[in-house]
Parts: C-alpha cells; structure tokens; sequence
C-alpha cells in the first residue's frame, strides 16, 4: 500500500486528562517513527463511548488530544493526524472483525476485567469488544508498528491473532503489526499507589502527573510521591516500587541512566531526589504546554487539521476496506 515504506499506527483515548505515562509511554515515541515510516496517529474517540462520557467534555477533550499531539512534536504534514470517528471504515471493519474473534478470547483481556470491575453498571458490549475495534484501526493501515505502553501489549497480541486467523482463511490481506515499547517508561506507576499504572482516569489527582499541570503542581506531588522507609535512590521496581517509579521518570525526562541517576543522588536522601524529578519533569514539560496553548487557541487550524488528516486516511482505509469486503464475497456493483 505505500510502496514499502513502513507503517507506524496508534491511538490515545480522549477520555481524559494526558498523564506523564501516556506521554512517556506512548505520545513521545510516536514521533521517532515520522521519519523513515508512513505514520497515522489518532484520537480515538469511539472507544472512549465504551464509558460514559459527557458529550462536551468528549468534544473539548478530542480538541486538546490532537493539540497535544501537535504540541509534542508531530507534525501533521509528516504524520497523518486524525479523528477516528470521522472515517467510518473503522467501525465497519471492526464488525467484520467481531467475526473473527472469540468469545473466548476476548474474556481473557484484562483491561475488559479492570474496567468491567471499575464500571460494573455499564458492562456494555461495547466494552467487550473494544479489542475488535482496535484491531480494525491497526488492520485497516497495513501497519507494521504499534508504539504503546505495556498495558496495550495484550491487545496488540490479540490483533496479531485475528488478522493472521483472517489471513490463513483469505490470504495476503493484513499485514501483521507488532507492538514497540520504550526502552524507558513503559509503566509509570501511580505516584500514591506504586504498584498500579498510573492512569487518567484515576480518581486521586496526587496520584498522577499531568502533563498540563504547572510547575507548582508537578513539584508538590512528587514531594507528596509514597515512598519507603529507607533513604536510598535504587533501582530496585519489587522492593521499592515508588522509589524506582521516580528512577524511571527523572531517566526518561533527562535522559541520563538508571545506574548514573543513582550515582547522583546516592547518600543524598529523598527529599532532594524528590525535588529534582519534579523539577526535571516540569523543565520538560514547559516547552509542550507553551505550544500547546498555542495551538488549543487556534480551533480553525485544528479544524482545518481534523478534516485533512481524516481526508488521508480515509484514501488508505478505504482501499483495505475494499479489498476486505472483496474477499468476504460481499457483492460490489458500482
Ligand atoms: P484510562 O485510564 O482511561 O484507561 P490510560 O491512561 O490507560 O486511560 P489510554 O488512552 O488508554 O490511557 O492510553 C494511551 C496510551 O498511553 C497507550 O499506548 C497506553 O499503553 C499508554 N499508557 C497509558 N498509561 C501509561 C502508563 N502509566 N505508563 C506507560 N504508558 C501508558
Ligand atoms: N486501546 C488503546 C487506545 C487505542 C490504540 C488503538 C492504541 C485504540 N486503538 C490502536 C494503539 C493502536 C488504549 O486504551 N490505550
């Protein structure tokens, strides 16, 4: 489809604010892909449904998603930026999918147990499927790669197993996608519960870092982050989960090693180390919610972006839509 070049897909749920894990764990590496490899990112809006959502909080938050692409970095004439609500072939081809996929199969994702147990009143259809659907963003670009945090690792897998049981009964139609994780980062923990991803949808605030928190903030929760009741900065994620949590964090913020960070702060105490992760996240952070703002301000560009990037995809899913619907024995008069 784009004449070997590789392709790069993946999404972020405007369900939310952004956390310094979905930065770290997926937005930032999105943009190491933009050179060498066709990219398509998007805001997936349709699986953010599988939880009630308030409508105008859904539509402002799907605004600032792509404003936040943008402002780390992804460029929309280098990257297909887009809104998966508006190219229906998503959602056809994920009912397509449903077709190929197992009850069984997706009884076992954890992410449906989790929320089904978080969201116990509204344990929609929806939300046992939602694998189905992602499988139908990552198929319908022939992508190669899918840059996630280790939470979506399952998911990916899942989608590997469709399209190649697809594959196997009407051959050569999906490419095979696999998921990529940072070296760093792959789980930032909950700042108050270190054994739990931190995640947007927590109810403690203290318990995450936004990536839109000003200074002020980002320093005071880190200085709030749970520890141990030793005073040693080591690297050490069983038995000093929230110490090596703020390892991980001041690492992939400044870029030095797990193994220097300790050297740096060894015989130094928490607080000091505590106060230079906050420091060093809000340093990296500046510059993203200085461009952020800018391009939140300006609706028409975002607008105008929403339409083109969904104009480009809609040209590539179509065709594998196309070619899918062939090979089903689905009658096509034109
Ligand atoms: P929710 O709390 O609503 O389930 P989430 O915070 O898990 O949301 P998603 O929109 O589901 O966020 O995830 C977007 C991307 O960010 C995914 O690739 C996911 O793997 C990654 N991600 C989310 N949280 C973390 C985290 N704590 N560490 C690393 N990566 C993360
Ligand atoms: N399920 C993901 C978001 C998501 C996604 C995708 C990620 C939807 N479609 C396709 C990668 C590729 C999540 O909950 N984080």
């Amino acid at each position: 489809m784009f004449k070997g070049q590789k392709v790069s897909f993946s999404g972020v749920q405007p369900s939310g604010n952004l956390t310094i894990g979905n930065y770290l764990g997926a937005i930032r590496n999105f943009k190491e892909y933009s050179e060498q490899y066709k990219t398509f990112y998007c805001v997936v809006d349709e699986h953010a449904i599988t939880v009630r959502q308030v409508p105008a909080d859904l539509r402002r938050r799907t605004y600032e998603t792509l404003a936040l692409y943008m402002a780390c970095g992804l460029d929309p004439e280098r990257n297909t930026l887009y809104v998966q609500s508006m190219v229906h072939e998503h959602a056809e081809l994920a009912w397509i999918l449903n077709c190929f996929t197992m009850f069984g199969e997706l009884s076992r994702m954890t992410q449906f147990k989790d929320k089904s147990a978080r969201h116990a009143d509204n344990i929609n259809a929806g939300l046992f499927t939602y694998p189905t659907l992602m499988a139908a963003d990552i198929l319908l670009y022939q992508t190669d790669v899918v840059p996630v945090g280790v939470d979506q690792v399952q998911h990916v897998e899942l989608c590997r197993d469709i399209a190649n049981r697809f594959n196997q009964i009407h051959p050569d139609t999906f490419t095979v996608p696999e998921a990529v994780l940072p070296k760093n980062g792959k789980k930032i923990m909950s700042l108050s519960e270190p054994e739990k991803k931190m995640s947007k949808s927590d109810e403690n605030p203290n318990a995450v870092v936004y990536i839109l928190d000003d200074r002020d903030t980002i320093i005071r929760k880190f200085k709030r982050a749970v520890t141990d009741s030793e005073s040693e900065v080591r690297f050490a994620p069983d038995e000093k989960p929230g110490v090596s949590n703020l390892i991980t964090i001041y690492s992939c913020f400044t870029g030095k090693t797990i193994e220097e960070t300790e050297r740096e702060f060894a015989g130094r105490g928490y607080g000091d180390f505590k106060l230079a992760v906050g420091e060093a996240t809000a340093d990296a952070l500046a510059p993203v919610q200085t461009r952020y703002r800018e391009f939140l301000a300006d609706r028409a560009m975002l607008e105008s972006q929403m339409k083109k990037g969904a104009m480009e995809a809609t040209c590539y899913a179509r065709d594998t839509l196309a070619r899918v619907k062939k090979k089903l024995g689905f009658v096509q008069v034109r």
